[in-house]
């Protein structure tokens, strides 16, 4: 037997031990998930990957990471177009700098209702933002609920636009949010969504935006005690794959992909509809005031510079702007 160097030895014992300990999957997939444990989100995309890994026999095995600890949501979205991350759920707010035609989603008052969202986004019309973002590398396979979206602080309910004015609020990163809150005469900061409880607790920042479930899960509603019904921003979510991961699927397991986004989406929106009920009453129990304000029409008003302003930049997309708004 041909005597081996101490060091030869040493590798050849971890290289038998990764292959003791590799997975006898093909392909191992890494999920991003900004949500925590519990979330609608969370619980949704954690069976997508069950399901991905039990349907290809595990050909495929997926591993959601929760919590945004692989980075904030832009960061996030360029790893996915890179390959270094396979999936995700994405809100489409923060999409707009990287694919301009789904800034459309992040102009206020858009969309009616949620159904009425959920209405566009599984037709026609959904399938042109889709296609948008797969010629960026992101595969949409199928979409969230975000709910809709209203503003909550720290220093007093907001009934009218005058009472925003000179509120440091956090908004999500795209420069539409920063208008929007300017329009309505606060201050808007661009801010990751891990970093907002901190800088709500300091008064770094008086407020921020958001639905009840992340309202309530971010503890966000610890400090801001105030939250006002305005519902000015509806915005849909997606569960997407790297192109990069996508094309290297045979159509076989493409389809069983498909079919489990598509299943963990029904699951989602399910769980979604509980949860809003549920974290509304969660963050009222716990001496949250919440007000619904009564002249939307107010907000929506100060919107319309806005409109004109992205039509005027954006004339291609004012079609489709016109379309979601003639759909019931
Ligand atoms: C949540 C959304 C997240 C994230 C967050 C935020 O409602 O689900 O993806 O966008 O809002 O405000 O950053």
């Amino acid at each position: 037997m041909q005597f081996m160097t101490p060091i030869r030895a040493a590798m050849a014992a971890a290289v038998a031990a990764v292959a003791l300990t590799a997975p006898v999957h093909a392909d191992t997939w890494r999920g991003w998930n900004i949500h925590p444990k519990g979330y609608p989100n969370t619980t949704a995309i954690e069976k997508f990957a069950t399901d991905v890994d039990k349907a290809t026999d595990g050909k495929l095995s997926l591993k959601v990471y929760n919590g945004g600890i692989l980075g904030d949501q832009s960061d996030a979205i360029e790893q996915l177009r890179a390959g270094a991350l396979e999936f995700a759920n994405f809100n489409l707010g923060p999409m707009g700098p990287v694919v301009p035609m789904t800034d459309v989603l992040s102009l206020p008052y858009l969309f009616k209702s949620p159904e009425q969202m959920h209405h566009v986004m599984d037709g026609p019309i959904g399938k042109e933002f889709a296609a948008a973002m797969e010629k960026k590398g992101i595969v949409v396979l199928s979409w969230y609920d975000g709910g809709s979206r209203s503003f909550y602080n720290t220093k007093h309910p907001i009934e009218t636009p005058a009472d925003m004015k000179g509120l440091k609020l956090r908004v999500m990163n795209n420069d539409l949010y920063v208008q929007m809150v300017a329009q309505l005469g606060g201050n808007a900061t661009p801010m990751a969504y891990g970093e907002v409880y901190q800088a709500l607790k300091t008064g770094v920042i008086d407020g921020a935006e958001n639905n009840f479930p992340s309202y309530d899960s971010s503890n966000h509603y610890e400090v801001a005690k105030y939250y006002s019904v305005d519902d000015h921003l509806i915005l849909p979510e997606c569960l997407c794959i790297s192109k990069k991961a996508w094309d290297k699927l045979d159509p076989a397991l493409q389809d069983e992909v498909r079919k489990a986004a598509i299943a963990s989406a029904d699951d989602q929106r399910k769980l979604w509809a509980e949860d809003v009920k549920k974290s509304e009453a969660q963050v009222k129990a716990s001496g949250v005031k919440v007000n619904t304000v009564k002249d939307k029409a107010a907000f929506q008003d100060a919107m319309k510079p806005i409109y004109a302003k992205f039509e005027t930049e954006h004339p291609e997309f004012k079609k489709v702007i016109e379309q979601i708004q003639a759909t019931e």
